[in-house]
C-alpha cells in the first residue's frame, strides 16, 4: 500500500468514526463538501432571491436533499472520489420514544446519501462491522461484473471486520441505491440512496430536489428487533421516520420540485400527492424521455424500484405526501388484544397470541379463531371491560407527557355500530403529539395535525417566500441539534 493511499484510508476511517462521534464538525465538513459541489454556491444565493433560470446554469447539479438522513462524505484521491461506509447495527429513532434496532450504514438506517456527477470515478471502502458476513450491491449500476457485490459470484463476502474496495467510473445519470446483497439484511434497513447527477441539467431545471427512502419493519409489542420474516408490516417510514416524526418537504410557492422515491422492501408502495399533479420523469434505469411524462398523482413505486416525480408547486399549502396502502398510513398497528377499549364493552379479541395473529393450530377463518383475528362480532359483546389506566378512555385517565389528550369523538351508540371501532384505530386528537415532533420544517401547522400523521406520510409543504425564509433560517440556526426530543425519558 503506497503512502498516499494508507493516508487517505487513515483520514476515512477518522472520517467515519467522526459521523458517529460528532455529527456537527461532520456536518460542517459535509457543508463545505457540497459547498465544492457545482450549483451549491447557487443554492446558496437562492436563499436570498430566487435566480432566473439562465443557460449558463445548464449543466450545474442541484444538490438532492434527503431530509433526516445525513449526506457522505467524500475525499478526492488523484481524481477519484473516495467515500467509506461502515456497514454496522444502528439505534434508529422512527418514531418519539420508539427506538428500534437495525442494520445500517455510518449510524444510520437508511445509510448516508451519495451524490455524484455523471463521469466520476468514485471509490467505496466497504466495513463489515456486523457480526456476519455482508456484500454491497450497486444497484442497477453498468461497471465491471467484480464490482458488483454480488456474494459468492462476483466476489466473496465480506467477512465481519473485513473491508472490500469497490472502484469504477460512473457514466449513468439518475436516481440509483447502495444496498446489502444479503436479502435478510435488506429487511432490517441496509440501503441508502446514490444520486447521479446528469453532466447536462435536466430540462426544465428544478428548483428543489428530495429523495425519500421507502421501508417498513414488523415490531411485534415490545420488541425493539424487526422481525424480517414477517409479511405483514407495521412500521412504515419514509427515511428512516414514521409519521409525524417525518420531516415536510419544504418548497417555495412556483418551485419545480423534484422528489425521488426509492423502494426496498416486501411491498410496492402507491405514493400520493395531494393537491398537485405531476410526471413521472426517471425510473431506476434514469431519466425517462419526456414522450413517456403523463400526469398523475399517484406513483406505485415497486419493490427495488425508484421513480422520479416532478411538478410545479403552484397551490399554496400543507399538502400530503403518503404511501396510499391504508395499512402503511398507521403506526404499530396490530390486532386488537387486551384492555384496549374506547367506550364500556368493546369486543376484543381473543387472548394475546391469537388476536396477533399467530396460530398454533387451525386456519385464521376457522370456527374457532375467525373472530379472534381482529376483534369479536357481537354487538354489545362484553369480552372486555373499560379499564381505569386505558389511554383512550373519555374522563381524563393516563396522560403521556408532551402528548395532548384529547377527548375522543365517539358517538353515544358508537358500539352498536358494526364496525366500530376498527383495528388498530388510534387516528385522531388524542393522539397529538405537535411538540413532540417539534422542528423548524413543522413551524405554522395546524394544531393537532401530528394525531393524523402516521407510517409512511410527510407533507410538502408549499409556502409563499417570507414563510420559506423563515424556516429556512430557523433550521440552519438549529443545524446539529438533536430535532427529536422525548420528553420525561
Ligand atoms: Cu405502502
Amino acid at each position: 500500500m503506497n503512502k498516499a493511499r494508507r493516508k487517505f484510508i487513515q483520514s476515512a476511517a477518522a472520517v467515519g468514526a467522526g459521523l458517529l462521534a460528532s455529527g456537527k464538525a461532520i456536518a460542517a465538513q459535509q457543508e463545505k463538501q457540497m459547498q465544492d459541489m457545482p450549483g451549491m454556491q447557487h443554492e446558496k444565493k437562492k436563499a436570498e432571491e430566487k435566480p432566473v433560470p439562465q443557460v449558463s446554469q445548464l449543466g450545474i447539479a442541484l444538490p438532492v436533499e434527503t431530509p433526516d438522513v445525513p449526506k457522505l462524505p467524500w475525499e478526492m484521491d488523484s481524481g477519484v472520489k473516495v467515500f467509506h461506509l461502515i456497514a454496522e447495527p444502528v439505534k434508529q429513532e422512527i418514531f418519539p420514544g420508539r427506538v428500534i434496532d437495525l442494520w445500517g450504514y455510518n449510524g444510520s438506517a437508511p445509510g448516508p446519501t451519495i451524490q455524484v456527477n455523471q463521469g466520476d470515478r468514485v471509490r467505496i471502502i466497504v466495513d463489515n462491522h456486523l457480526p456476519e458476513a455482508t456484500s454491497m450491491h450497486w444497484h442497477g449500476f453498468e461497471v465491471p461484473n467484480d464490482m458488483d457485490g454480488a456474494p459468492g459470484s462476483s466476489q466473496d463476502p465480506i467477512a465481519p471486520g473485513g473491508r472490500f474496495v469497490y472502484e469504477f467510473t460512473l457514466h449513468q445519470e439518475g436516481t440509483y441505491f447502495y444496498h446489502s446483497h444479503m436479502a435478510m439484511q435488506e429487511m432490517m434497513g441496509m440501503i441508502g440512496a446514490f444520486i447521479m447527477h446528469p453532466k447536462k441539467a435536466y430540462e426544465p431545471r428544478a428548483d428543489r430536489d428530495f429523495a425519500v427512502i421507502l421501508q417498513e419493519y414488523a415490531i411485534l409489542p415490545n420488541n425493539t428487533v424487526p422481525n424480517s420474516m414477517n409479511m405483514e408490516f407495521n412500521w412504515l417510514t419514509f427515511n428512516g421516520k414514521a409519521g409525524p416524526a417525518t420531516t415536510p418537504l419544504i418548497v417555495r410557492l412556483g418551485d419545480r420540485v423534484r422528489i425521488r422515491l426509492i423502494n426496498l422492501g416486501m411491498d410496492h408502495h402507491p405514493i400520493h400527492l395531494h393537491g398537485h399533479t405531476f410526471a413521472v420523469t426517471g425510473t431506476e434505469g434514469g431519466r425517462q424521455p419526456r414522450s413517456l411524462w403523463g400526469p398523475g398523482n399517484t406513483v406505485l413505486v415497486g419493490v427495488a424500484q425508484s421513480r422520479d416525480v416532478e411538478f410545479v408547486a403552484n397551490n399554496p399549502g400543507d399538502w400530503m405526501l403518503h404511501c396510499h396502502l391504508p395499512h402503511h398510513m398507521m403506526n404499530q398497528m396490530s390486532s386488537m388484544v387486551g384492555p384496549m377499549t374506547r367506550k364500556n364493552g368493546m369486543p376484543a379479541g381473543l387472548g394475546m397470541e391469537e388476536g396477533m395473529g399467530m396460530l398454533r393450530q387451525g386456519s385464521a377463518t376457522s370456527e374457532e379463531n375467525g373472530p379472534s383475528l381482529g376483534r369479536g362480532m357481537g354487538v354489545g359483546s362484553t369480552a372486555d371491560q373499560r379499564v381505569v389506566n386505558s389511554p383512550l378512555q373519555a374522563e381524563g385517565g393516563m396522560q403521556h407527557p408532551g402528548m395532548q389528550m384529547g377527548k375522543p369523538e365517539v358517538a353515544e351508540n358508537a358500539n352498536s355500530v358494526p364496525g366500530f371501532p376498527q383495528d388498530a384505530f388510534m387516528e385522531g386528537p388524542m393522539m397529538a403529539m405537535d411538540e413532540m415532533v417539534d422542528k423548524p420544517e413543522n413551524l405554522g401547522l395546524r394544531r393537532g395535525w401530528s394525531g393524523f400523521m402516521m407510517g409512511m406520510m410527510t407533507f410538502v409543504r408549499v409556502l409563499p417566500p417570507d414563510q420559506y425564509d423563515k424556516i429556512m433560517e430557523l433550521r440552519e440556526k438549529q443545524q446539529g441539534k438533536k430535532p427529536m426530543v422525548m420528553p420525561g425519558m
